[in-house]
């Protein structure tokens, strides 16, 4: 620190320590920017590892880059290292990224996504493709390049209250329509099943939390999922309204989604905490009404849109900045 600056502050804690202690707090309502070419710099540095699929060489890496890029934005990171299996029996070995901005503040905000990509592109329409693994640029890097911009920018400009920040791991690892056994919502989101139980049992508590899944899409349209309708609908207004007063209308879609078992699922029913998801439906789009590039060989860093990032990490931001403790 420069020491003209190091004055300032002092000069700012002692005029705070003469102030009573029921003062209000300046208004914090105008959010940072978001650099949405920071963001896409975001999700192809994850890309450039290779598919983040479990138990490879590239998810391991990838996972210490994630949390020593978010521990260089200052927020207090842990990495939440544990072994689960899949519906295959595989034995996963993973690991949750969690970032904290403002520790110590007791109203907190979770902004999650999933970090791992889908071990097969089991929805491609070529044959040859299906038992590849993806390279997940949205299914999964997306989101994690928004929040990694935010966080970059929660230094610049401190957020009323505490965000946490928090990457799941094996949300992914799902069986596909070719599965003969049952198929079982809990074969989904492993990772936020695992850190909800821990969360639950040491009474961590939040005000909500907002899942980014598959935000990098071209012509993506956000519905209005059905869990999130069910469990957490304040907050989902909360943020389409956000995102309709900055003029996404035609990404924010007023319209009803579908229910989509995904992380947020088991965030509103073992950790209890209100969650909304931010996800694709795209009914007429082709492949899937997540959009065309799910769960197949296309979903690359070539088809994200950078503005679609931007859209989702401008609503967020100003979501979180108009928060009050
Ligand atoms: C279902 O297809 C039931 N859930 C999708 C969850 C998901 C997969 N999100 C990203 N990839
Ligand atoms: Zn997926």
């Amino acid at each position: 620190m420069k020491k003209s600056a190091l004055i300032l502050c002092i000069l700012a804690l002692t005029a705070c320590g003469s102030r009573q202690a029921k003062a209000p707090l300046p208004a914090k309502n105008d959010a940072p920017a978001f650099c949405a070419d920071s963001a896409f710099s975001y999700v192809k540095a994850q890309t450039d590892f290779g598919p983040r699929v479990p138990n490879t060489k590239a998810h391991k890496s990838c996972a210490k880059w994630l949390a020593a890029k978010m521990s260089s934005f200052g927020a207090d990171t842990k990495v939440q290292e544990f072994t689960t299996t899949a519906f295959d029996g595989t034995r996963l070995e993973c690991f949750n990224i969690i970032g904290r901005i403002n520790p110590e503040s007791p109203i907190r905000v979770i902004v999650c996504s999933h970090w791992d990509s889908r071990p097969w592109a089991d929805n491609d329409d070529d044959p040859a493709n299906r038992k590849k693994p993806v390279d997940g640029a949205n299914d999964g890097a997306s989101g994690v390049g928004v929040i990694l911009e935010m966080a970059r920018q929660f230094q610049s400009e401190s957020p009323e209250i505490g965000v946490d920040c928090i990457f799941f791991d094996a949300e992914d690892w799902g069986p596909g329509d070719d599965f003969k056994g049952q198929h079982l919502e809990t074969y989904w989101g492993l990772g936020t099943q695992y850190w909800a139980r821990q969360s639950r049992s040491a009474g961590y508590k939040a005000r909500y939390a907002v899942l980014l899944d598959m935000v990098g899409g071209r012509k993506a349209q956000f519905c209005r999922e059905a869990y999130s309708s069910y469990f957490a609908k304040n907050v989902q207004d909360k943020v389409w309204s956000e995102a309709a007063r900055l003029g996404y209308t035609s990404l924010f879609s007023p319209a009803d989604g579908l229910y989509v078992t995904d992380d947020h699922y088991f965030i509103n029913t073992i950790a209890k905490i209100p969650a909304i998801d931010i996800v694709p439906y795209m009914p007429n789009s082709t492949g899937s009404s997540f959009g065309p590039t799910w769960h197949t060989a296309q979903d690359n860093i070539e088809n994200i849109d950078k503005a679609t990032l931007e859209a989702v990490g401008k609503t967020l931001l100003s979501v979180i900045y108009k928060e009050r403790r």
